[in-house]
């Protein structure tokens, strides 16, 4: 099966199948398998955390970080792998227990800073030209710890910062409505879009759209895609599934809903994404339940779905869809769309 869109993958989206009520199942697997395995797989590029390209970066000068993250490209280039973003994982350390850049410390306020900088480093180190910021903890767990407003003011300060510290590089914004969090500050595309505009650069702020992180929010994931391509700032897409609102599921793109996956492809190739080198990440998770000797299978299988979507948005016949809506005949068109997908 043939693609217009270039596919990338985290090393996060195969794991050990840790929850929060069980431990992991799986051995862990080293960063080189992994990258070997998702060139075989037909991933195009790589998506990184800061701390998946340089392990442990907290005890590294920054010189050493740099090179470390250059051996990384070495061994990226063996297998024709591109680093599409690098992303500082500002939920994991001790500092970051409070969020990093809405943090009520100055402490973990400067370790986040020095954190986003270092991610600089490395996605320069790696080739990538972008930064990820999926805001995990820039929220609030206790709505009143927090004031709301002068902390959106603290993220575009940080986000200034790190475009200040470098004139070339993109930050691209993942919403999330919560989770781990209670109350995020940047939950949908509308509000990546408002703090891109209140930006230095806004041409230089764009958004990451998870089709997940959408549902949990109550919206339409393809509706988001199309309103920050509207504005031209769709950096990037994590194509997965979700069932309803509940915890996070990562799923494989349209398991849950194969109507929603269309319009994710349609809306992507409308409007000629990737045109400008962006990819498309799958953000997936294997089952708990799945053995080791198959467990890309969720990538693989995101990826032949949103491979499958392609072709019917190649069906899709403009001309009914147009003579539909000429007769303002919707039922007409739904029917249609659902014969195109369940039928060859
Ligand atoms: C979690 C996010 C995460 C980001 C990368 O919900 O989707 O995986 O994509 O930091
Ligand atoms: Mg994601």
């Amino acid at each position: 099966m043939k693609s217009r869109f270039k596919f990338t993958a985290g090393p996060w989206n195969v794991n050990e199948g840790v929850e929060a009520f069980g431990p992991g199942v799986r051995e862990t697997i080293d960063l080189e398998t992994k990258v070997k395995k998702f060139a075989e797989i037909g991933l195009s590029g790589v998506q990184f955390h800061d701390d998946d390209a340089v392990p442990d970066m907290n005890n590294m000068s920054e010189k050493q970080i740099i090179d470390y993250a250059k051996d990384v490209k070495s061994m990226l280039d063996k297998y024709g792998m591109t680093a599409e973003f690098v992303a500082p994982r500002l939920w994991m350390d001790p500092h970051t227990t409070d969020g990093g850049f809405t943090s009520n410390s100055k402490e973990d306020y400067e370790f986040a800073m020095w954190r986003a900088k270092r991610s600089i480093d490395i996605a320069n180190a790696l080739g990538a030209k972008n930064v990820v910021l999926w805001l995990a903890r820039e929220g609030t767990l206790c709505a009143e710890s927090k004031d709301p407003v002068e902390k959106i003011g603290q993220l575009i300060t940080s986000i200034d910062e790190m475009l200040a510290y470098d004139s070339k590089i993109k930050i691209l914004i993942e919403s999330k409505p919560n989770e781990p969090i209670d109350r995020s500050y940047c939950g949908t595309i509308g509000h990546v879009m408002a703090v891109s505009a209140a930006s230095k650069d806004p041409s230089r702020v764009g958004a990451v759209l998870e089709s997940a992180h959408a549902i949990l929010a109550g919206l339409d994931p393809a509706n988001e895609m199309a309103f920050a391509l509207k504005f031209g700032k769709l950096g990037s897409v994590h194509l997965n599934d979700q069932n309803g609102c509940r915890y996070d599921q990562d799923k494989t793109f349209g398991s849950e809903n194969l109507r929603n996956a269309f319009n994710q492809i349609k809306v992507l190739c409308d409007h000629n994404y990737g045109a400008n080198g962006e990819m498309v990440g799958l953000d997936v998770k294997a089952m708990r339940t799945q053995k080791p000797d198959d467990q890309y299978r969720h990538i693989q299988n995101s990826m032949k779905l949103a491979m499958m979507m392609e072709q019917k948005v190649e069906k899709f016949d403009r001309a009914f869809q147009a003579e539909c809506i000429k007769e303002r005949n919707y039922e007409k068109l739904e029917m249609y769309v659902m014969e195109l997908l369940l039928t060859d």
